[in-house]
Formats: structure tokens, C-alpha cells, sequence
């Protein structure tokens, strides 16, 4: 598969990001790998500008503050669109996502999907190490989601995902406003809704074992929250036969 970027969020994942890169560099030689830092107070950022200076395949995006995983990739996609990639991969930095992996994901690609994404729920998916309490609000979490958006997704949350650029154009990403993980429901939910090709492929998914977490009970807040608003939504828009979801033609107005 031609023109592959894996885009790499980081703050504060020193202690893994050069583990990472090569290991996907490794895994895939073809691809290119873009990391995208929140101005990371521990070097993250200095250390990928020292990554890239050495090897051509890798690339850096500096932003000012941390704003959370959405924002991060919604500049990483647009800076792979500029240039030219037809396939985005998005992976952690903390080698939870094994990149040996990769090759599956670009391989439902090829057989026709615009959206594979790596999945722990599917028969052949996995979590190793995790904590009961994490599986638990990631399992709980999943299910909440597949019945208040009725999205037909084992593993909606997950983050190792790979995308046809053709899809990542058509979708108006420039509003997907969420910060945390709830910005994989509401951008997987759109491609559902869009009639794009979506599957779900099995992944093992490792805990992290060097830096923190940056899991927070805020982040799971803003899930709840806009999970419910979504589904709420939905359902009422489903029930008032009068409203239209999308602009009526005769009503729209042309170089106004
Ligand atoms: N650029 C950027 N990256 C972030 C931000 N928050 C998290 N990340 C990165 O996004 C990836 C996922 O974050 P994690 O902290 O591992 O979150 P998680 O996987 O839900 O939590 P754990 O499973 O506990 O590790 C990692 O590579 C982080 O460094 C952010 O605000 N900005
Ligand atoms: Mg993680």
C-alpha cells in the first residue's frame, strides 16, 4: 500500500518514543511515521526533532499546548492531506499497539474497507496486563456506546486504527470537537453514518509499562456526556417525522 502515515500523538512518552518509531519502522518499512507533540515538558518534542534529523521516514508536528488526543490528530491528518498520503494510521506512543500488527490493518484496506480499526473485542482481540478496573470502563464504556448510538462496534474507543484519506476528506472533521477517546466514538460513528466500509479487526492491546497515563476521569466525562447528547439526538431527530437531518435544497442558499 502506497503513501502510509502513522500519526503518533505524544505528551510526555520520552521513555517510548523511540522504541516506538522503530519498531514501526521495522514492522513496515514503506510507511512514515508523523509525531505529533503537545509541547511535552519532558523533551518528547526535542527528542522526535532529533528522531527526524537522522531518518527521512519521520516527521514532526510541534503544537503549543496540550489539547488533548482529538485536536492532535485533526492537525496530523491535515498535515498528511497537504501532503499527499492516501493512508492515515493512528497509534499510540506507548507501544500498547503492537506496530508488528500494522500489516493487518493495511491489509482490510486492501481488500475494500475505508476504515479498519484494531479491535480488543473481536474474536482474536485481546488486552494483556490491563486492570480490572480499566477493562471494566472500557468494556462498560463499549457497550454504553453500541446501544446509545446503536453502532454496530465491538470496540468503538479503541485507537489503532488505519484510514483511507479518501474517507478522512469526506468526513467534516474539522467539528469533531472531543478531546479525549470519545473523539474515536464520534469520528467512527460518522463513518458508520456516512455509509463508509467499516470492520473491525483483532488486535492485542498491551498496558502501557514506562511513562503515565493520561486517562482522566475528566476524559471519561466528556465521553458519558456527549455519548448521551449524541444518542439523545439521534433518537429524537428518529421520532419527529417533520425534521430533516440535512439541509433542505430549495432552502439552501447559493453564494450567499
Ligand atoms: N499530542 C498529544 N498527545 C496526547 C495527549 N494526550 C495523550 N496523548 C497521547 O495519546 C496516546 C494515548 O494516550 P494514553 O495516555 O496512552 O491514553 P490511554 O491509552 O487511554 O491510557 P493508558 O491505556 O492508561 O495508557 C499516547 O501516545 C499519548 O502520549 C495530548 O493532549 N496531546
Ligand atoms: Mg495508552
Amino acid at each position: 500500500m502506497s503513501g502510509v502515515l502513522v500519526v503518533i500523538p505524544t505528551y510526555n512518552e520520552i521513555e517510548n518514543l523511540e522504541r516506538i518509531v522503530e519498531r514501526l519502522l521495522a514492522a513496515v518499512p514503506a510507511a512514515h511515521a508523523l509525531v505529533v507533540d503537545d509541547a511535552s515538558p519532558d523533551g518528547t518534542g526535542e527528542l522526535a526533532d532529533k528522531l527526524a534529523a537522522r531518518e527521512p521516514r519521520v516527521h514532526v508536528l510541534h503544537r503549543t499546548h496540550k489539547e488533548g488526543l482529538g485536536p492532535a490528530y485533526v492537525a496530523g491528518f491535515g498535515w498528511a492531506r497537504s501532503r499527499g498520503f492516501d493512508v492515515l494510521v493512528e497509534m499510540d506512543a506507548d507501544g500498547s499497539h503492537d506496530p508488528a500488527q500494522l500489516p493487518d490493518l493495511l491489509a482490510a484496506l486492501e481488500r475494500g474497507a475505508d476504515l479498519a480499526l484494531g479491535s480488543r473485542y473481536v474474536p482474536g482481540g485481546r488486552v494483556v496486563d490491563w486492570p480490572l478496573h480499566r477493562l471494566l470502563l472500557s468494556r462498560a464504556g463499549n457497550t454504553y456506546v453500541r446501544w446509545a448510538l446503536r453502532l454496530p462496534l465491538r470496540d468503538a474507543t479503541g485507537g489503532y486504527r488505519a484510514v483511507r484519506a479518501a474517507l478522512v476528506d469526506r468526513l467534516p472533521f474539522e467539528d469533531v470537537a472531543s478531546h479525549g477517546y470519545c473523539f474515536q466514538v464520534d469520528w467512527a460513528w460518522r463513518a458508520v453514518r456516512s455509509g463508509a466500509r467499516v470492520v473491525e479487526v483483532p488486535i492485542t492491546f498491551a498496558e502501557r509499562t514506562l511513562g503515565r497515563s493520561k486517562m482522566s476521569g475528566s476524559i471519561v466525562r466528556e465521553a458519558l456526556v456527549r455519548v448521551t447528547e449524541w444518542g439523545l439526538r439521534d433518537r429524537l431527530a428518529d421520532r419527529l417525522p417533520g425534521r430533516v437531518r440535512r439541509p433542505v435544497p430549495g432552502r439552501t442558499r447559493i453564494g450567499g
